[in-house]
């Protein structure tokens, strides 16, 4: 895990307010708050990520197939996405969980969290990825909050470097409501580059996207996160489609509470005050 040693306080005249130093990882608390962003570096290990890319190019071709080829999926710009891969394999749910990554989540966002998506990204050389566009992960969303309400996290699968498709964002724009104008997008886009293993955490509302991919043949697979607070609601509802796929989380309190069953709307007034009597 990424740990700088602590440098001396900077010189500084006027000052009387600053942050404090803190622990390993309150340096990337502060970069999330400030500029939006911020890298973990070797959260999992090198091995996991050979593994996951070989599960994921099966999903992508289970998932595409099942939603009629690539040229339909193109035409609603939805391919080369695995949408919620953890309903369909067992080993994309650590992705989704790690201490760290969570911990740092938890500073930001408080105790309750909510899995809002998970979606895997794989951008190819010579494929448009629709997620190549600028967006925000809080889609359509023009409005600033003084505290964050929603983070994403990639897992970089594969290398995330320039000239094969790494990750663009322009740091800060969670903190305005207005897309800036192309002269600032121009000299204000910042590559962000990683190994495998890594994760990159960012501000919701924080404007970004895939990189094209100009390699001659690097694939580079990532595995987006969005987590929120329980007041969202999630894209897809985890409770239901894991039940469809024969499995069921309900009975880890983390799990619980982290992937919707706690939250999920009540079908009548009595389920939702037995559910709540529950709680107690
Ligand atoms: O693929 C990437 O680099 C970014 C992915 C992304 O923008 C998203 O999933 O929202």
């Amino acid at each position: 895990m990424t740990n700088s040693t602590m440098p001396d306080p900077p010189p500084a005249y006027g000052v009387r307010e600053r942050v404090a130093d803190g622990d390993a990882l309150s340096l990337h608390e502060e970069e999330l708050r400030r500029d939006g962003l911020t890298v973990l570096t070797d959260v999992f290990a090198v091995a996991q990520m050979r593994d996951v890319a070989q599960r994921l190019d099966r999903l992508l071709e289970q998932q595409t197939e099942q939603c009629g080829g690539e040229q339909a999926l193109q035409r609603v710009r939805d391919a080369d996405l695995v949408r919620c891969p953890l309903a369909f394999d067992d080993a994309m749910l650590p992705l989704a969980c790690h201490d760290a990554v969570l911990g740092l989540v938890q500073r930001l966002l408080g105790d309750n969290l909510v899995l809002l998506m998970q979606n895997a990204v794989i951008n190819r050389p010579g494929h448009e990825q629709a997620q190549s566009r600028w967006h925000r992960d809080l889609n359509y969303q023009h409005w600033t909050s003084s505290r964050p309400l929603a983070l994403n996290f990639l897992v970089c699968v594969d290398r995330f470097y320039v000239e094969g498709g790494a990750t663009w964002a322009l740091p800060g724009s969670h903190l305005h409501e207005v897309f800036p104008s192309s002269a600032y997008v121009a000299r204000h886009e910042r590559p962000i580059e990683a190994e495998p293993g890594s994760v990159v955490l960012m501000d919701a509302m924080l404007f970004h996207r895939s990189g094209v991919n100009r390699s001659a043949d690097h694939v580079r697979r990532a595995v987006n996160h969005v987590v929120g607070t329980p007041f969202m609601g999630q894209q897809i509802d985890m409770p239901r489609l894991l039940a469809r796929h024969g499995r069921d989380h309900s009975s880890d309190p983390f799990l619980h509470s982290y992937l919707g069953y706690r939250w999920n709307p009540a079908a009548d007034v009595q389920t939702w005050r037995h559910q709540r009597a529950a709680a107690h």
